[in-house]
C-alpha cells in the first residue's frame, strides 16, 4: 500500500502544532510532531493523534441527515438546502430577520471557513447571534476595545523574552495557552527559569502549570480583582511605576492612582484569599524584573470581575512598563494584520440587547447567557429558527438545563456540525462538514496571538469525498438560501457563482498580498500562499516587535487606564465585597481542563477516554473529610440552580474551601450519536452555574466561582445530571 507522511497542524485547540500524517491508503497510520514547525518544534499532546481517530470515527457523520420521527435518516444535499431554505425564509417572511437566531462554537475559529460563518451571521441581518466567546475571552476583547481601542488588540505575553512570568487563572501547561499561542508551553514555561526568570502562578488549584513554577500562590476564586488592586496601590504609593512609560503611552494614571489610594495589601488581603505580605511582594517584584509580564485567562474571564480583572492585569503590565516591549505584553504582527483594521470596526455596545433588557449586544452578539430564554419566552419577538456552526451550547454553556427543551420548541433548527451531540440532536437537519484531514488552508486568525510572528499552511492529508462539502461550501450555500424570494432563482445561482470563486484560499491569498509581508509591500520577496505551502514546517517571521503607536485606536491615541465605567464598577465590587451571606452553600466551584479532553467533543475517541474518570469532584483532602467522602466515591454537587452526581477526587493540590469540576461533560442524552461518549458519560457541571451570574460589563457567564455543597449522594436512582436533562418529548416533522 502506498504509503505517504504530509506536514500540517493539529486544529483542535489554539496551539495548532505542527504535526506529521503518515498514511497508508486511506488510513492514517501514525502523527507525530513535526520538528521543523516553526512555532511547536516537535510538540504535539495526546490529543494530536485524535485527529486520526476522528477522520476514522464511524460515528462521525458523512452524509446530511434529516429528522424523521426520533431518528435521523441521510438526506441529499440539494434535497437538504432546499427544506432549509424553505423553512428558513418562511420563518423570516413571518416574523422578521430576528426570528432565526444562530450560535457559532469554538471550532469555528479553528479553520478559515469562519470567515463564512460571518458572512451568514451579516446575510440573516439578526439580532439573536450567539457565540462561544461570551463563555470565553469577552472580557479581553470588551478591556482591548475600552484601553487599546479595537477589540482584536489582546495583547499576547512575551513568554519567549520574558524574565518574570505571573499566570493568573490559566494553566498552560495543559491548555498550551489561548489568545497567547505557545505550543510546548511547558518547555517555554522551564526555558523563563533557565534563562534565570521566574515563574508564579496564581490559582486556587496547584496546577499542572503550578508545578512547573517557582512560586504557587493559592488566590480565593474570584479574588484576583483585590488581589491585583493591592498590588497598584504598592505600586503607586511606593513610586514603582515606569513613570516614563506611563508618560509616553497612557492617559488615565491619576485617576487609577487615586482608586487604588486605598486599596492597600491588608484590606485587600481577606478578599483576595492572600496574605498582604506576598501581594506586596509580588508587586515589588514584577516592577524590579527587567522585564515581566501577568498572563490571565479563562479561570479569570469566567468571573463577575471578569472586564476588571483583565483591565487591572493590563495596567499592571503598563505602569511598570511592561506594555508593548520585548518581555512583556506585545501585538503580533500577523500575515494578514487584522489589528490595524479592526479599530475602523463599531462595537456596537448596547446597539440592542437581549428580550429581558438584561444582556447588551457587544460586537454586534448577544451574549450567550440569554440563549434559552430568547427561544422559549413568550412573545412576538422570540427566536423560532436556530442555526448552530461547530457548537454544543447545550453542554458547554449555563442554560439551567432548558436549551435542549428550548431547541425542541422551535419551529425549525439546522446544525452545521459531524456528529449528534447533546444539541444538534434537536436539529430538523444536520449538514456534517468533511473531516479536518480533508481540507487544506491558511490559518490567518492564530498568528495575530502567536508568540512569534508566523504562516502555516494546513494541506490535505486526504482528498475530500466527491459529495463531500466544506464548513465554508455549506455555509455559502445557506447564505444563497437566504437571498430575498423575488429574485432568488437568479440571485441564488449568481451568488453560488460568485461564491465558487471566493475560496477562502483565494481571499487568503490576496488578503496575504496586502498584508505586512505581502507582495504589494515586498514585491518579489512577499509572502504567498504557494510560498507558505512550500515550506512544510511553516515560516518564521521573527519575534514580536513594538507596534502600539501605529494599532492604537483610542481617541488620543494613549492607552486608557482608567475607563469611568470600570472605575464605577470596580467601586461596586469594592463596596459589595463585605457581603459574604451563601445560603448554606460552602464551597466555590471553579473549572478544569483535562490534557485528553477538548471542551465536549472528544469524548468519542477510545484513546481520550479510556483509565481513570475525569469527570471529578476534585476536593481538598479536610473538605472530604469533613463531609465524609473518600476519594472514589459518589458525590452530589449542588448549588442554587441545579445538582449533578459525580465521583469524589481527593488531592491536597486544591486549596481548602474549593472544588473543581471539568465541563463538556454529560453524555447520557438519550439518540446521541457519540457511541463511546455514551458509556464515559460524566456530568454536565453548567447544570450547576446560574445562567444569569454574569460579568455585567462584557455579559460573560461567570462560572468560575459558583457556590455549591457537597455531600454523599442521598438517592442513588437519580439521575447523574438530576432531573434536568431528562429527554423531553420530541417534536417531529
Ligand atoms: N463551565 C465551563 N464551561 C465552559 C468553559 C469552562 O471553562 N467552564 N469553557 C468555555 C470555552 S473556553 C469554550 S471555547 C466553550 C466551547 O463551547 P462550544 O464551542 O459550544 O462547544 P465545543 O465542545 O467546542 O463543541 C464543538 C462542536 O463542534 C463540532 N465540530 C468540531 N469540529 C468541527 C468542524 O470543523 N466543523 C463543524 N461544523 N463542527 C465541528 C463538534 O462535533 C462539537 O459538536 O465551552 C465553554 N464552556
Ligand atoms: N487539553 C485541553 N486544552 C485546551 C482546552 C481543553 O478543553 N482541553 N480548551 C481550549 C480552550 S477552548 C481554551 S479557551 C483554553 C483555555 O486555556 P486556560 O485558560 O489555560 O485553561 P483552564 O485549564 O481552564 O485554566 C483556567 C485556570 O484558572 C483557574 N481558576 C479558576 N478560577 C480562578 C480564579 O478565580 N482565579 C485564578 N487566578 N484562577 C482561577 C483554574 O484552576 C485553572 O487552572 O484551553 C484550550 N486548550
Ligand atoms: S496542544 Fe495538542 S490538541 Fe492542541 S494543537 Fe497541539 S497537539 Fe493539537
Ligand atoms: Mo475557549
Amino acid at each position: 500500500m502506498d504509503s505517504a507522511t504530509i506536514a500540517r497542524q493539529c486544529t483542535l485547540c489554539e496551539a495548532h502544532c505542527g504535526i506529521l500524517v503518515t498514511v497508508a491508503g486511506d488510513r492514517v497510520t501514525r502523527i507525530e510532531g513535526n520538528p521543523d514547525d516553526v512555532l511547536s518544534k516537535g510538540y504535539i499532546c495526546p490529543k494530536a493523534t485524535a485527529m486520526g481517530d476522528l477522520h476514522h470515527d464511524p460515528d462521525r457523520l458523512r452524509t446530511p441527515v434529516r429528522r424523521v420521527g426520533d431518528q435521523f435518516v441521510p438526506i441529499g444535499w440539494d434535497a437538504a438546502f432546499a427544506e432549509i431554505g424553505t423553512r428558513l425564509r418562511a420563518v423570516r417572511a413571518a416574523h422578521g430577520p430576528s426570528a432565526i437566531g444562530m450560535y457559532m462554537g469554538n471550532p469555528a475559529a479553528h479553520s478559515s471557513s469562519v470567515l463564512y460563518g460571518v458572512a451568514l451571521r451579516a446575510a440573516l441581518l439578526t439580532r439573536n447571534f450567539f457565540t462561544a466567546s461570551s463563555i470565553d475571552q469577552f472580557p479581553q476583547e470588551f478591556v482591548a476595545w475600552r484601553m487599546f481601542g479595537a477589540n482584536v488588540l489582546m495583547p499576547v505575553t512575551d513568554i519567549d523574552r520574558t524574565q518574570r512570568l505571573v499566570i493568573l487563572g490559566a494553566n498552560p501547561a495543559v491548555s498550551n495557552g489561548s489568545i497567547t499561542t505557545m505550543p510546548g508551553a511547558k518547555n517555554r514555561i522551564r526555558d523563563v527559569r533557565r534563562r534565570g526568570g521566574t515563574v508564579v502562578v496564581i490559582d486556587p488549584r496547584r496546577t499542572e502549570t503550578a508545578r512547573l513554577a517557582d512560586e504557587h500562590v493559592a488566590v480565593r476564586p474570584g479574588g484576583d480583582v483585590f488581589l491585583l488592586l493591592g498590588m497598584l496601590h504598592v505600586l503607586v504609593t511606593e513610586n514603582l511605576c515606569d513613570q516614563r512609560a506611563v508618560a509616553t503611552q497612557s492617559a488615565g494614571f491619576a485617576e487609577l492612582a487615586r482608586l487604588v489610594a486605598t486599596t492597600t495589601p491588608q484590606l485587600m488581603a481577606p478578599h483576595a484569599g492572600v496574605d498582604a505580605d506576598t501581594i506586596v511582594r509580588l508587586a515589588r517584584e514584577h516592577a524590579a524584573a527587567p522585564s515581566a509580564v501577568l498572563y490571565a485567562r479563562i479561570g479569570v474571564c469566567l468571573q463577575v470581575t471578569g472586564t476588571l480583572t483583565h483591565w487591572l492585569v493590563n495596567a499592571v503590565n503598563a505602569v511598570t512598563g511592561n506594555l508593548d516591549r520585548p518581555g512583556g505584553q506585545m501585538f503580533a504582527t500577523p500575515p494578514v494584520d487584522a489589528a490595524r483594521y479592526a479599530k475602523h470596526l463599531p462595537m456596537g455596545h448596547g446597539a440592542w440587547t437581549d428580550r429581558t433588557g438584561s444582556y447588551k449586544s457587544f460586537r454586534s452578539e448577544l451574549p450567550v447567557a440569554a440563549l434559552a430564554d430568547d427561544i422559549s419566552a413568550d412573545g412576538p419577538d422570540r427566536i423560532r429558527a436556530m442555526i448552530t456552526y461547530a457548537g454544543n451550547p447545550v453542554l458547554s454553556t449555563p442554560q439551567g438545563g432548558r436549551l435542549g427543551d428550548a431547541l425542541d420548541t422551535l419551529d425549525f433548527y439546522v446544525a452545521v456540525d459531524m456528529y449528534v451531540t447533546e444539541t444538534t440532536r434537536h436539529a430538523d437537519i444536520i449538514l456534517p462538514p468533511v473531516s479536518p484531514l480533508e481540507r487544506e488552508e491558511l490559518n490567518l486568525l492564530f498568528p495575530v496571538f502567536s508568540v512569534r510572528n508566523n504562516a502555516r499552511f494546513d494541506a490535505a492529508v486526504f482528498t475530500p469525498p466527491t459529495d463531500g462539502l466544506e464548513d465554508w461550501q455549506i455555509l455559502a450555500r445557506l447564505i444563497t438560501e437566504l437571498v430575498p424570494l423575488p429574485a432568488r432563482r437568479f440571485t441564488g445561482r449568481a451568488v453560488t457563482a460568485v461564491f465558487d470563486r471566493l475560496t477562502p484560499l483565494r481571499l487568503t491569498a490576496a488578503a496575504l498580498a496586502t498584508g505586512p509581508y505581502g507582495i504589494l509591500r515586498r514585491g518579489r520577496k512577499g509572502l504567498t500562499v504557494n510560498g507558505i505551502r512550500a515550506t512544510p514546517g511553516g515560516v518564521d517571521l521573527g519575534p514580536l516587535r513594538p507596534r502600539l503607536r501605529e494599532l492604537i485606536g483610542t481617541g488620543d491615541r494613549k492607552v486608557q487606564l482608567a475607563p469611568p465605567d470600570f472605575l464605577r464598577a470596580v467601586r461596586t465590587v469594592l463596596d459589595e465585597s463585605r457581603a459574604t451571606a451563601t445560603f448554606g452553600y460552602d464551597l466555590q466551584l471553579i473549572g478544569r481542563r483535562h490534557l485528553r479532553s477538548n471542551n465536549s467533543w472528544l469524548h468519542n475517541i477510545e484513546s481520550m477516554v479510556k483509565g481513570r474518570d475525569r469527570c471529578t469532584v476534585l476536593m481538598h483532602p479536610d473538605d472530604a473529610a469533613a463531609r465524609g467522602l473518600a476519594d472514589g466515591a459518589q458525590a452530589t454537587v449542588a448549588s442554587a440552580v441545579g445538582e449533578i452526581v459525580v465521583p469524589v477526587e481527593v488531592s491536597a493540590d486544591i486549596r481548602p474551601g474549593v472544588v473543581a469540576i471539568p465541563h463538556g461533560w454529560g453524555h447520557h442524552d438519550p439518540g446521541l450519536g457519540w457511541q463511546v461518549a455514551a458509556a464515559h458519560p460524566g456530568a454536565n457541571v453548567n447544570l450547576l452555574h446560574d445562567p444569569t451570574r454574569t460579568d455585567p460589563l462584557s455579559g460573560t457567564a461567570a462560572v468560575n466561582s459558583t457556590w455549591v455543597r457537597v455531600g454523599p449522594v442521598l438517592d442513588p436512582s437519580r439521575p447523574a445530571d438530576g432531573a434536568a436533562t431528562v429527554a423531553a418529548p420530541r417534536r417531529t416533522g
